[in-house]
């Protein structure tokens, strides 16, 4: 069993940090301002630069959150909902030409365009300041200057790591201050750590074609420029908790992922926990407040994490994670009793919507909401039908809201994972659930994913493409260096978790979905579980090992016999060309571990 003694885990973590937080406790009568030198002189030199009307240092108080609502509610930036039925709700609309990250905008920038690798845009550093120095001057003339300093992970955690965000956005505040912990007590652990990611944000002039998502990597620091959407603009979340800490935990060791992290408790009572990775908007935050089909009895989900997971190999041997994060910036179409009762819940009050339509009654409306109809859409005009809400129309809650949140979450030493998980919307050829044979495989699994595009990015929907480990976006350095950090990370650990590679979406001929998805789930997370305590055995296929029917939970599941063999079906010639698409691609990646192609080989000659 993994469960593990948390009290005993928290104690010994703080009281490593007691005398230097005692030390720093007793300055907290400074000003924030004065707590953190380096950030103070750091903040006088962007604002002499950014030339704002006024600086306003976050606190993190309630006080504070409620008076820079009240100015929003004032400039007309945010309405608030039916307080009846929302109560503490809002809706932000944002500019409809900013409403999804913007991947051709953004950029990595390090010394040489290898180490930014194929998958990023690259501009040199150089350049790439000289071109943000140009776009930043002046920009805040007239406007506030919030200085957000910021903790990512629980605040006494060995793992946590801080950062300041420089924004002019009242709005990236409110989130920021729901997505992380944000104020004082960031600003004392930045004090104490010494160091701090330097982020700076600017909605300019929200100009698309002056849009600029920049990452220096080797410098710790983040520009940002001409958006206001959260991907782009709240550089705790994909800029710094993904780009800078992935080239961060490859020099040290760990890793930073676009992975969920579950809890799932047994009848019997044991609780394991899960991290999977998915490509953005592919159910991340369904899976990971899952609620139990009502025929899986006893069992149980609790969510550490709905997007990011930094991992690091323990004195144990197993893999442990913490979820940088502390709220759920969710997709929110599609959310309703039946998909996702927790979530649904837990946007019912305290929450801040993005791009949704509006009924008569002041509600949020959204595609599968199931209630009532919308008269405003999320651009509030008259409603006429289609798109009310935007497709990637967004919820920002914190943790604290979700009905199933795990009482780990806040531990500083993470959660131990028995099972990594890797997944990708694929309407045909990847079987439902299938797992690695060794962790080299699985790495090579993980760096295989594909996925068709969805409204999480600009860019046209629906068409597939490579996004190893779900990270395509969002690894701030080369693919090929990646692979290989996590086939070296398997030398850390006595004892990996086992990798499977899940597809809720296979699709039958006539395009419907096989799987129903959702709830039903947990019936195959129940198997790969099953597979990490060895209670059943696998069928050793050509391209790993794949359940006997009879072992998955099918009590209640509303899909036919013919169905659930359709979703296991091998497609040998498909596979063949899969291996194929898959060779080029590594070949165009640079760098590509060997023994990829030593696997590629295995698995085409026992397909053939
Ligand atoms: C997200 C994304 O917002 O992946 O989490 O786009
Ligand atoms: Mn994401």
């Amino acid at each position: 069993m993994l469960a593990w003694d948390s009290e005993d885990a928290h104690a010994l973590v703080v009281n490593k940090h007691v005398p230097q937080l005692m030390a720093v406790e007793a300055q907290s009568l400074l000003s924030l301002e004065q707590l953190c030198p380096a950030v103070r002189d750091w903040v006088q030199e962007m604002a002499s630069w950014m030339e704002p009307a006024d600086i306003h240092w976050c606190d993190g108080s309630d006080q504070e959150h409620h008076s820079i609502e009240h100015g929003m509610i004032r400039r007309g930036e945010l309405t608030e909902l039916n307080a009846n039925t929302f109560p503490n709700c809002f809706l932000a609309r944002s500019h409809p030409n900013d409403v999804a990250r913007v991947e051709d905008r953004t950029f990595i920038c390090t010394d040489s365009p290898e180490a930014a690798g194929r998958n990023n845009n690259w501009m040199n550093p150089v350049e790439a300041h000289a071109l943000m120095r140009g776009l930043f001057a002046g920009c805040m003339r007239g406007r506030t200057l919030y200085v957000i300093p910021y903790c990512l992970g629980p605040l006494d955690s060995p793992y946590a790591r801080c950062g300041v965000e420089i924004t002019d956005s009242a709005y990236v505040v409110l989130n920021m201050r729901i997505m992380t912990r944000i104020g004082i007590e960031a600003l004392k652990r930045i004090a104490l750590d010494g160091k701090f990611v330097k982020g700076l944000h600017s909605t300019g002039t929200l100009d698309p074609a002056r849009r600029y998502i920049v990452h220096y990597p080797a410098e710790a620091s983040i520009e940002s420029f001409g958006s206001g959407y959260g991907g782009n603009a709240l550089l705790a979340k994909k800029c710094h908790a993904l780009r800078i800490a992935s080239w961060q935990a490859r020099n040290e060791g760990w890793l930073a992922e676009h992975m969920l992290i579950m809890g799932v408790q047994s009848p019997a009572g044991d609780t394991h926990y899960i991290a999977a990775a998915f490509p953005s908007a592919c159910g991340k935050t369904n899976l990971a407040m899952l609620t139990p089909p009502a025929t899986m009895n006893g069992w149980k989900v609790f969510t550490v994490g709905d997007d990011i997971a930094w991992l690091h190999a323990g004195d144990d041997g197993r893999l442990w994670a913490i979820n940088p994060e502390a709220g759920y910036f969710g997709v929110v179409p599609g959310t309703n009793r039946d998909t996702n009762p927790n979530a649904f819940e837990m946007i019912h009050r305290d929450t801040i919507f993005t791009n949704v339509a509006l009924t008569a009654d002041n509600e949020p409306w959204w595609e599968g909401r199931k209630k009532n109809q919308p008269v405003k859409d999320w651009q509030g005009r008259d409603c006429t039908g289609g798109n009310a809400a935007h497709p990637n129309s967004r919820f920002t809650v914190s943790v604290q809201r979700n009905p199933v949140q795990s009482t780990e979450s806040d531990n500083p030493r993470g959660v131990p994972i028995s099972a990594i998980v890797f997944g990708g919307r694929r309407a045909s050829l990847v079987p439902l659930v299938y797992e690695a044979e060794d962790w080299a495989h699985g790495v090579m699994m993980g760096a295989s994913l594909a996925s068709e595009t969805t409204a999480a990015m600009s860019g046209e929907t629906g068409v597939l493409r490579r996004d190893p480990m779900a990270m395509k976006p969002f690894c701030g350095y080369n693919m090929g260096d990646y692979w290989k950090h996590w086939l070296g990370m398997e030398q850390r650990l006595r004892n990996p978790p086992r990798i499977f590679q899940v597809n809720w979406f296979r699709k039958d001929l006539k395009g419907s979905y096989l799987w129903p998805g959702f709830g039903d789930n947990l019936r195959i997370v129940q198997w790969m579980l099953d597979r990490c305590v060895n209670k059943v055995s696998a069928l050793e296929t050509a391209i790993g090992r794949m359940p006997m029917l009879a072992d998955i939970n099918v009590e209640g599941l509303n899909a036919s016999a013919e169905e659930l063999s359709q979703l296991f079906n091998l497609d040998r010639a498909g596979w063949l060309r899969e291996v194929e698409s898959l060779r080029e691609y590594f070949s165009q990646q640079g760098g590509v571990p060997n023994i990829f192609y030593d696997k590629l080989h295995l698995m085409s000659s026992r397909l053939g």
